[in-house]
C-alpha cells in the first residue's frame, strides 16, 4: 500500500488515487531487520532523498529500521501482498522463493567481495533482480554484507571437526540449513530477532553473520569466539512490492530504479567503513578470532551444489558466476 499524508479526509475516506498525481505526496514504507544507522538502512533512507529530490517531492520514502514491521520471512510476503512497499532483506529468506537467488548464497561461490560486486553490478546481477517479477517483487538493487563466518558460545574452532554436532541458527532458507548440516553441524532456521536469546539460552551453541550484524545485533555480549571461514558472501537485495510499483508512472519508475542503483556507491562506503569499526569493537569486548583451513569445508559442499544446481538454466548461472572475473 502506497502511504499517502498530506492528503485531505475526503479524498482519504473515498480511496483516492491520487497518488503519483502533482500535489500528492506519497510516502513509501521500507522495512529493514537492521537498526537505525546500519549501512543498509543509511542507504535506503539515501535513495529515499534521491527519489524526494528528482520527484520534487511527490514521493518520499521511510524507513521502518529494526524489524518494526516484522521479521524478514514474514516481511517478504507482505511486500508480496503490497502490504510494505520497499524492503532490503538479505537474499537468503528469498531462496525458497526466487530459485535464482539460491546460487549467489551457495557456499564459496563467490571467490571475493569484489567478484560478488563484478557480477552483481553485470548482466548477471539485472538477470537475477527481474527473476523477482514472477513473485509479485520488483528487484531494484543488490546491497554488500561482506562474508558470513561461524560464532558459538562454547569454543574456538579451528577445524571443520569442531562443528561437529554444534548447533547453529542459520536464516530461514535450506540453502543455509544444508550448508551447516553437511559440515557435520546442527542448522535450526530461525528469525533473526530470535538469536540472542536463543544464544544466551543455550537453545543453539551459535550462529553465522557477518562483522557489522554480528555487532549491531550484540550476539558477540554472548558468542565469544568467531572462526573466519567465510563461507557465504551473499549479496542483500532492496525490491519493491509489484504492487507499489504498477502504481508508479512510468518516469516515477525510473526515478526509483535509478535511486536504488545510486544508492549503492553510498551503501559500499558505509559497509566498508563499517566492517572494520564492528570488528573492533567485537575485538576489543574479547571476542577471539579464529582462522581455519577452508578447503574442507569447500569440498563439503559438493552435495549443497549437486541440490540446488538442479537445472542446466542454474548450473549454466553458477558457471557463469564462476566464470566472471
Ligand atoms: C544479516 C542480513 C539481514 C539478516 C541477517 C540474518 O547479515 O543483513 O538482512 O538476514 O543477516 O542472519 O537473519
Amino acid at each position: 500500500m502506497l502511504h499517502l499524508s498530506k492528503l485531505t479526509a475526503v479524498t482519504f475516506v473515498f480511496g483516492s488515487l491520487l497518488v503519483g498525481s502533482a500535489n500528492a505526496e506519497a510516502v513509501l514504507r521500507s522495512s529493514d531487520t537492521h537498526p537505525d544507522g546500519y549501512p543498509t538502512v543509511e542507504a535506503v533512507k539515501y535513495m529515499g532523498e534521491l527519489i524526494k529530490q528528482r520527484t520534487n517531492g511527490r514521493y518520499s520514502v521511510e524507513v521502518y529500521h529494526s524489524a518494526q514491521l516484522g521479521e524478514e520471512k514474514d516481511t517478504i510476503e507482505q511486500t508480496q501482498t503490497g502490504v510494505i512497499d520497499l524492503n532490503r532483506v538479505s537474499m537468503g529468506p528469498f531462496n525458497g522463493i526466487v530459485p535464482q537467488t539460491a546460487v549467489p548464497s551457495l557456499p564459496y561461490m563467490f571467490r571475493s567481495v569484489e567478484h560478488m560486486r563484478h557480477v552483481m553490478d553485470g548482466p548477471i546481477g539485472d538477470e537475477i533482480l527481474k527473476a523477482f517479477e514472477t513473485h509479485d517483487l520488483v528487484g531494484l538493487a543488490f546491497y554488500d554484507s561482506g562474508a558470513r563466518s561461524f560464532y558459538n558460545t562454547k569454543k574456538d574452532i579451528t577445524s571443520m571437526a569442531d562443528m561437529k554436532g554444534m548447533k547453529f541458527r542459520v536464516i530461514q532458507s535450506d540453502v543455509f540449513v544444508d550448508m551447516v548440516n553437511a559440515l557435520g553441524a546442527n542448522a535450526t532456521p530461525m528469525a533473526y530477532g530470535e538469536v540472542y536469546s536463543a544464544l544466551q539460552t543455550g537453545v543453539i551453541d551459535g550462529a553465522e553473520n557477518n562483522w557489522p550484524s554480528f555487532e549491531s545485533a550484540k550476539h558477540f555480549e554472548v558468542a565469544k569466539h568467531y572462526t573466519l571461514d567465510q563461507h557465504q558472501i551473499v549479496p542483500e537485495v532492496l525490491v519493491m512490492s509489484k504492487a507499489s510499483w504498477d502504481k508508479l508512472a512510468p518516469e516515477d519508475q525510473a526515478i526509483v530504479r535509478q535511486a536504488a542503483k545510486d544508492s549503492v556507491v553510498k551503501m559500499r562506503e558505509l559497509w566498508d567503513a563499517q566492517e572494520k569499526k564492528s570488528r573492533d569493537i567485537v575485538e576489543k569486548a574479547g571476542v577471539k578470532v579464529s582462522e581455519i583451513d577452508k578447503q574442507p569445508l569447500i569440498d563439503a559442499m559438493k552435495p549443497v551444489y549437486e541440490k540446488y544446481l538442479s537445472t542446466p538454466e542454474l548450473k549454466d548461472l553458477a558457471a557463469r558466476i564462476q566464470a566472471t572475473k
